[in-house]
């Protein structure tokens, strides 16, 4: 009797799990090498002497191999992003040797049976554009990101199910133009952070509008949030204004056409027809989630001491904070849009290949993510690792590793992790 209620409770859980997929991302500017023309990156590496991206993992070069490799750990997905330097090396100007290079790219993925997931923009701006027309400041990075969309939806939409217009907005407009800015285009001021958050969703939902009118597949965006834990019951006012600056700043305007409240006073309204685009604009959810922070009434940030701390300042291991994220979400925004977790990753101090944390960290995660599935959030119906391979951590250089393989930067060898293994055995048995 038992024995037989076990086995319904376990196939239960398989049927509730199904097509659950874990897949690995990467981005084209930390990984492939070779680059074309200047972005906005090696400006600001050079500007700041901080270690330039050379020739990252030599993925261009090694791309036959490395998804081979990826073939071979089990993984079916894989989410990566393209150069639009690449593609647009100077305005107006296609470099035909970079539409190709993406073409034997997703024919070879296809070849070995793994589903390419592609983001358009992962924060490698074109120089020119921030040169010409103030990169995402200006009205005017609307149009050049629709023109270089349709350009890489015209060679690859019929290949390719599965879009990202942008990664990680809030990051690239509190990092990259907030008042206390650390990342590239480093144009930081208050103001230049909310004007690029809004260029950011308007570039999206105009793409997102022109890829729905013309190709059948899937287009969505990538937010990242931290998780905001009140440290108590009068720190909740506090935690929900953080996670509304955070998160709803994005998640709002193109859920509900507008900004959350705390947020009114700095933005100005979309226009109605800026509401009609943004909320239409969505086929899936890509979320980008990897810490938690407690928070306390007077917005005093603090961590737990059993949450083991990465090699990034910033990033601790501390799954509760999936569970609770993706609650929030299915509370407060939508309980039937797809959703795939486009990014969780770990960098471990000095991990070697014997990733033990990462591993924990991985697995923890992916508990949460599979339990929330099984309490009924079928709409989650992926989980990309970050990364595939150790790569160029922006301005950390090479010295934070998030890689589930490992990278030789010598001489570009490339070693699978124990997390990877313990992925691929993972993957197995979801089927
Ligand atoms: C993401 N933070 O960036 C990016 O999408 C990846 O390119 C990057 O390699 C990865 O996460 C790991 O950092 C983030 O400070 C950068 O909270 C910084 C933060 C979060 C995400």
């Amino acid at each position: 009797m038992m024995f037989f209620r076990g086995l319904i409770v376990v196939s239960l859980w398989i049927r509730s799990i199904q097509g659950f997929f874990i897949g690995v991302a990467t981005s084209s500017y930390q990984i492939e090498g070779f680059n074309v023309g200047e972005c906005i990156w090696d400006e600001f590496t050079k500007e700041f002497q901080l270690t330039p991206v050379g020739n990252a993992t030599n993925h261009y070069q090694l791309y036959q191999q490395d998804i081979e490799l990826m073939k071979s750990l089990g993984f079916r997905h894989y989410r990566l992003s393209i150069s639009w330097n690449r593609i647009l090396p100077e305005p107006h100007t296609i470099n035909q040797e970079g539409i190709d290079f993406y073409h034997h790219l997703i024919d070879s993925l296809l070849e070995q049976d793994i589903e390419p997931y592609i983001t358009l923009y992962h924060w490698d701006l074109p120089l020119y554009l921030k040169q010409e027309i103030n990169g995402w400041l200006d009205a005017r990075i609307v149009d050049a990101f629709l023109d270089y969309s349709k350009i890489v939806f015209k060679e690859y939409g019929s290949k390719v199910n599965y879009w990202m217009t942008i990664n990680e907005p809030l990051t690239t407009s509190s990092q990259g133009y907030g008042p206390s800015c650390n990342f590239a285009p480093h144009q930081c001021s208050d103001t230049n952070m909310y004007l690029s958050a809004r260029y950011q969703l308007l570039a999206h939902a105009v793409v997102a509008d022109y890829y729905k009118r013309h190709y059948e597949g899937s287009i969505g965006i990538v937010l990242n949030t931290n998780w905001m834990e009140p440290l108590h019951e009068r720190a909740k006012d506090m935690a929900q204004n953080a996670m509304d600056r955070m998160f709803g700043w994005f998640m709002d305007p193109l859920f509900y056409g507008t900004f959350p409240n705390v947020l009114t006073s700095t933005n100005p309204p979309f226009t109605e027809e800026e509401q009609r685009l943004l909320t239409n604009s969505l086929d899936f959810l890509g979320l980008n989630h990897y810490t938690t922070y407690y928070i306390d009434e007077n917005g005093q940030i603090s961590t737990d001491a059993d949450w083991y701390p990465a090699q990034s300042t910033w990033l601790f291991d501390a799954p509760i904070g999936m569970k609770k994220i993706l609650e929030y979400i299915h509370d407060k925004y939508t309980q039937d849009l797809p959703i795939f977790i486009t990014e969780s990753g770990f960098s471990q101090r000095q991990d070697g290949v014997i990733d033990l944390i990462r591993t924990h960290y991985l697995s923890a995660y992916l508990y949460e993510t599979m339990q929330k599935i099984k309490e009924g959030m079928t709409n989650i119906q992926g989980f990309f690792a970050w990364s595939f391979l150790d790569n160029f951590e922006w301005a950390s250089g090479y010295s934070e590793t998030f890689g589930i393989v490992q990278v030789n930067f010598t001489d570009y060898t490339r070693t699978p992790k124990l997390s990877a293994y313990f992925l691929q055995q993972l993957n197995s048995l979801l089927g």
